[in-house]
């Protein structure tokens, strides 16, 4: 447990203010371990799934200062940006200072078509995290030196729930309002296609199968027919195992929950219904086991943009319903591509009950223009208890309590259970996104679609100075 990472667990503002008093007498190691059982006392009261923190590369978590560097991230790596015009002899004698051996060298097309002529450099350095940056920042040829942070799904947690009252959140009242634009003969559409930047995703359950985006010109033939430098990415691509296979099991559940909140199968006689009945979601697993990395983010994003230039998709929207409190140029610059690009990013507030002005968490609290922050709300309208907030930061509330949703079962295959979370609330955005996209004659851009959800919202006073301009997400006038 590693506290200011992420969110594993719902920390309430008693734990915040305890915190931030006890930082200033007792060593760091005391209070991280107090707050490890605040946080495991949460985790069993709550029933929330503990995600865990360990480093891949490393069983030992990485040794982090707090007090310097905010976040979780890969032990010995960096991510270097350097500036335009800088020789290959100056970089390699950087290189040779930082005892920095190159992991891997990350310049997208999209990149390139976006202008960005230096890419991004993932650098093995043998150094501590604090030496590194340190020695980086003495280079003027450097944009910037940043540890390649770990970002977390935002955990949802299982409650039990109610057969009267299964999918409030599609319904009116305090829900989505879905139902009523479907009433209206409008139920979405295979043409318009959603990223779910994510876990895996169970591709082949039964509420969700024929919703997902299949690559026809990519098919399984071990060549890479479409060009985009990854091998048969028929149904995706999983940048955390390197490989075609977007769906490893159970460890895929967030991916699966997400996704059926945007498009579970609608008039199938079976299980859910997502926000559109049809859609294309393109399923881009970066998240394993532990967490997935920016490097990793960033390919991601990458992915997703080329796919809708190369291809020409209707790619309205992003879901990113993970985070983490580390604040990452390279995360940002990526996010920056997609907005070039004209595609939302959909992030999750978080579930950690604070103020995202005072305690940011990244994405959701990034600037840019194409990012739609969300937190959660009951099914009496009012703020979701465990859910972020902050009125800058968080455009609107959605559905995120007693969510009923698709998941991977081992006994049954396709399997459905109901889950609270920011990471539900933000699928719901995600899905009316592409609802409200499905609806318009002409293709609108990503400012009008954004603009759309947030003049349609319903007011509440009680979510004044909590949330944006205090509304939860309304479809009803699509
Ligand atoms: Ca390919
Ligand atoms: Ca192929
Ligand atoms: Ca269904």
């Amino acid at each position: 447990m590693n506290f200011g990472t992420n969110l594993i667990c719902d920390i309430g503002y008693l734990e915040v203010i305890l915190f931030t008093v006890l930082k200033l007498f007792v060593p760091m190691k005391i209070i991280l371990i107090l707050f490890a059982s605040i946080c495991l006392i949460s985790c069993t009261e709550f029933n929330f799934i503990e995600v865990p923190v360990l480093n891949k590369t490393n069983p030992i978590a990485a040794p982090i200062d707090t007090f310097l560097i905010e976040g979780e991230f890969v032990p010995n790596q960096v991510l270097v940006k350097f500036r335009d015009s800088v020789s290959v002899e100056k970089r390699d004698s950087i290189f040779t200072v930082l005892s920095a051996t190159v992991n891997e060298f990350i310049h997208t097309k999209a990149m390139k078509q976006f202008g960005d002529s230096t890419g991004l450099y993932v650098l093995d350095i043998p150094l501590k995290m604090n030496e590194a940056l340190a020695k980086g920042k003495d280079f003027k040829e450097l944009v910037y030196i940043e540890p390649n942070f770990i970002v977390q799904p935002v955990s949802t947690s299982n409650d039990p729930y109610y057969k009267d009252n299964l999918l409030w959140n599609m319904g009116e009242n305090f829900g989505s309002n879905a139902s009523i634009v479907w009433s209206k003969g409008f139920t979405g559409s295979k043409k318009i296609f959603v990223g779910v930047l994510d876990a895996g995703v169970m591709i082949q359950h039964e509420d969700l199968v024929d919703n997902m985006w299949v690559n026809v010109k990519d098919p399984l033939n071990k060549l890479d027919d479409d060009r985009n430098g990854l091998v048969d990415d028929a149904n995706g691509w999983d940048f955390d195992g390197g490989n075609n296979s977007v769906f490893d099991g159970l460890l895929d559940e967030h991916g699966t929950q997400v996704a059926g909140v945007i498009g579970a199968l609608g008039g199938n006689a079976k299980g859910v219904v997502g926000m559109n009945w049809n859609v294309s979601m393109i399923p881009v697993k970066f998240i394993g086991s532990q967490g997935g990395t920016i490097s990793n983010a960033v390919k991601a994003i990458s992915y997703l943009i080329q796919l809708k230039m190369d291809q020409q998709l209707n790619l309205v929207a992003i879901n990113a319903s993970w985070g983490t409190s580390a604040y990452s140029h390279s995360l940002l610059q990526a996010i920056g591509l997609a907005e070039k690009a004209d595609v939302l990013l959909v992030a999750a507030a978080g579930n950690n009950a604070t103020s995202l002005e005072l305690s940011p968490f990244y994405p959701a609290s990034f600037p840019n223009a194409n990012i739609i922050s969300v937190g959660a709300s009951t099914s009496a309208g009012t703020l979701a208890s465990f859910s972020s907030y902050g009125v800058t930061a968080v455009d609107l509330v959605a559905p995120g309590v007693g969510i009923y949703t698709t998941v991977p079962s081992k006994v049954l295959g396709s399997a459905y259970a109901a889950f609270n979370g920011t990471s539900l609330a933000t699928a719901h955005v995600s899905g009316a996104a592409a609802l409200y996209a499905s609806i318009q004659k002409k293709m609108p851009s990503a400012k009008l679609i954004k603009a759309a959800l947030l003049d349609s919202i319903v007011i509440q006073t009680n979510l004044k100075a909590k949330v944006g301009r205090a509304g939860r997400l309304n479809t009803a006038n699509f």
